[in-house]
């Protein structure tokens, strides 16, 4: 620490999320970066229904102590196919495992697209990054109502898809396979994409000795993080067969944060919308030449130290807070 040279600009971001255990610790993790500016927390159909996600997104919010900061609902349905949730997964609330609190934080009245709109609008081109971590819904939505954030955007960079593997089908990853036709505008806009697929992800697992570092903070917010890791932890064995639960979505914002915290490659991703047994897949181009205007690139190697010390950075930082 710090990852940006002393008196770089803190990154301006917009956490378009599902909270989702993982979302929770993205959203702790950019409120506690110094080097991380939340514009904004827009929230999507996804591990659970518009309504449970949202609700835990405010709840978060208010045990991590984030205020002045708009959140907002955004879209109940995926752009054409039917709701899918993971209650396998997330539990029946989309975040079981601790207790929450009621939340202190109002919702903004404005529907998430317009507020991702207006915010990216609002601010120097090339100054303000996407970083979903749920379905592409809103991002799509937005990419087409107002076709001027596509190159005001700096970039977007998105957990979801993975290059040779999936969680939601064999090679269709959850957040792109819910909603295949708001992916493939994503990818094809032409914004910068950096694709932090589960190639990556499954490598942020929340090992013992992760989870006894985290206890070790000793506030609320850690607690809370430890309980949702225990939660975490149970499903994914018994759902995925993993001995420790991948964090999938705190991967995306430490990439803002230091984008040393992993490699990447730059190819060309697209999303299969056709395929009978691969809907949803993130097709990624290893051949070389890469072609000159390739805009993807895909998260390969993840530095597990450092990005599980951002991560514990960043609760120290936010402390205690009485939700
Ligand atoms: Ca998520």
């Amino acid at each position: 620490m710090p990852p940006q040279p002393a008196g770089a600009p803190a990154r301006k971001i917009i956490l378009d999320c599902d909270p989702g255990h993982d979302d929770a610790v993205a959203l702790l993790l950019a409120h506690g970066n110094p080097n991380i500016e939340l514009l904004a927390v827009t929230t999507v159909v996804g591990n659970q229904t518009l309504e449970k996600v949202t609700r835990n997104a405010l709840s978060v919010g208010t045990i991590a102590g984030i205020t002045g900061v708009p959140f907002a609902a955004g879209c109940d349905r995926p752009l054409v196919r039917t709701i899918e949730n993971a209650p396998d997964i997330h539990g029946d609330s989309g975040m079981d495992g601790p207790d929450q609190p009621e939340s202190t934080i109002e919702l903004d009245p404005r529907h998430a697209v317009d507020l991702i709109i207006e915010t990216v609008m609002a601010h120097e081109p090339g100054t303000v990054t996407l970083v979903p971590t749920a379905g592409l819904t809103n991002i799509a939505m937005a990419a087409r109502k107002e076709p001027r954030i596509v190159e005001r955007v700096k970039e977007v960079v998105l957990m979801g898809g993975g290059y040779h593997v999936g969680n939601w089908s064999a090679v269709a990853e959850f957040n792109i396979k819910i909603d295949p036709e708001a992916a493939h505008i994503v990818f094809n806009a032409g914004w910068p994409v950096v694709m932090v697929g589960l190639d990556l992800t499954h490598q942020a697992l929340a090992t013992p000795d992760v989870v006894a570092r985290i206890e070790a903070v000793g506030t609320k917010p850690a607690k809370f993080v430890m309980e949702l890791m225990e939660f975490f932890t149970k499903t994914y064995k018994d759902a995925q067969g993993f001995d420790y639960p991948p964090v999938h979505d705190p991967c995306a914002v430490a990439y803002v944060i230091d984008p040393t915290v992993m490699t990447t490659r730059k190819v060309p991703v697209d999303i299969e919308l056709t395929g009978t047994l691969t809907l949803g897949m993130t097709v990624a181009d290893f051949r070389a030449p890469t072609p000159a205007d390739c805009k993807t690139s895909v998260a390969v190697d993840l530095d597990h130290e450092k990005f599980w010390n951002l991560v514990t950075d960043a609760l120290v930082r936010i402390g205690e807070v009485d939700a």
